[in-house]
């Protein structure tokens, strides 16, 4: 072993165990509905080095990078075992994605990622790209891993190497280790991502909620959040899709939206969390954004607060697809505290905290969205009035002098 390479791996472990091991903090700053917390939980540089370097002084007399990590992103999300669990996308710098499970005790800092990534089976058309999985506990028993499978589109024009299509691969298990593939789910669109299982039996059936769309990229006439039931998960067909969210002009999600993780049920309806694409004239703006359906018909919406609940801020604003906020991940725990695990720009991932009565009141109190300036000016007004009886009170300890 040469002395460049001594030197080399004390850094690069060194470096690796500090990043590990550095504690978060909770931003003080808060719109009242969820705190951010300081450093991202997982990047590039978290994955193990055994991932990246071959530490055979032999054969890598250099220790250089035998396998690059791009970015670590959009992490589906469960509480395994007392553990906050991401299964996140890690994406190597050959632009190929797969998916490598990460745990924490407290939610917030410290996630280590399990030895070796996740072996996904494959079915007979094998995948060229996996990404973007949804964990789902189903009252089946089964944990299921819903994700985008992405393969090259066989009547893609001669040259033309970037038109594919997408669809919605599942995936089951019982230890977040072995992986039982089946076939990827059938329906009526030509496209799909964003699809994510229903937690409960609806009719007996497994329910999906879809994004259905005309291309790889733009939603074209298709689009909106859209809703099947299948009778069988081991060959899952939704023959009806129903949208029940849809796009509309000149909103957060006039280009395309998607649900995120599965919905939280709470006393007063499911809770979903999505993203809104718009338009800009810098590209696609992704953010978050909330809404509650019916608790009975699930796929009616009772409430859906105006505009986005999280845009990418700060330093979350740059990366590889600058200006996302991405989510398919959140936990919540029994005292009520909710993990919300996001990634930004298609680059790293973030947590946020907040509670099942604060993301509640938000959902039901937030006023919904007018479509009009004058409408969003109306909303301000009635503020306006409903604050003239507390605007000018005096603080409670100059009263009482
Ligand atoms: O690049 C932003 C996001 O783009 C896609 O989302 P959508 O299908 O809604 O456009 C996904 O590929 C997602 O992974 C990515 O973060």
């Amino acid at each position: 072993m040469t002395e460049v390479f001594k030197k080399r791996l004390e850094f690069l472990k060194e470096q690796h165990h500090v990043l590990k091991i550095k504690k978060n903090e909770m931003v003080p700053e808060s719109n009242g509905v969820y705190n951010r917390y300081k450093n991202p939980i997982l990047t590039a540089g978290h994955t193990p080095l055994h991932w990246r370097y071959d530490f055979n002084p032999t054969t890598n007399p250099f220790l250089m990078e035998r396998f690059g990590i791009n970015a670590t992103l959009n992490a589906g999300a469960i509480k395994w075992n007392g553990k906050y669990v991401l299964i996140a996308r890690v994406e190597g710098a050959d632009r190929k994605s797969f998916f490598a499970v990460a745990d924490s005790y407290n939610g917030i800092d410290n996630f280590q990622f399990w030895d070796n990534p996740v072996t996904m089976p494959e079915t007979d058309v094998p995948d060229t790209n996996i990404y973007d999985i949804r964990l789902v506990a189903h009252e089946d028993e089964w944990v299921y891993g819903i994700f985008c499978t992405e393969r090259k589109d066989p009547d893609a024009p001669v040259g033309d190497h970037s038109s594919a299509i997408a669809q919605c691969g599942i995936a089951r298990t019982k230890d977040l280790i072995t992986w039982e593939r089946l076939p990827d789910l059938k329906t009526p669109s030509a496209q799909q991502r964003n699809v994510v299982l229903h937690p409960e039996f609806v009719d007996g059936q497994y329910a999906f909620y879809t994004r259905p769309q005309d291309s790889f990229i733009e939603a074209g006439k298709g689009g909106g959040i859209g809703f099947g039931l299948a009778k069988d998960i081991t060959n899952a067909v939704v023959e009806k899709e129903t949208v029940i969210d849809s796009r509309v002009y000149h909103t957060i999600y006039e280009l395309k939206n998607g649900l995120g993780p599965a919905p939280i049920k709470t006393k007063c309806g499911w809770l979903h969390m999505a993203h809104g694409v718009r338009n800009t004239a810098a590209g696609l703006r992704y953010t978050l954004y909330l809404f509650m359906t019916d608790l009975v018909d699930i796929t009616k919406i009772t409430h859906k607060p105006a505009g986005y609940f999280l845009a990418p801020e700060g330093d979350e604003r740059v990366g590889d697809v600058s200006n996302v906020a991405f989510s398919n991940g959140w936990i919540a725990d029994e005292d009520g505290k909710v993990f919300i695990y996001y990634a930004s720009s298609d680059t790293r991932m973030h947590v946020a905290t907040s509670t099942i009565e604060q993301l509640t009141d938000y959902v039901i109190n937030t006023p919904e969205d007018g479509f009009r300036s004058a409408a969003s000016v109306q909303t301000i007004v009635k503020i306006i009035e409903q604050n003239k009886n507390y605007l000018h009170a005096k603080p409670t300890s100059v009263q009482e002098k």
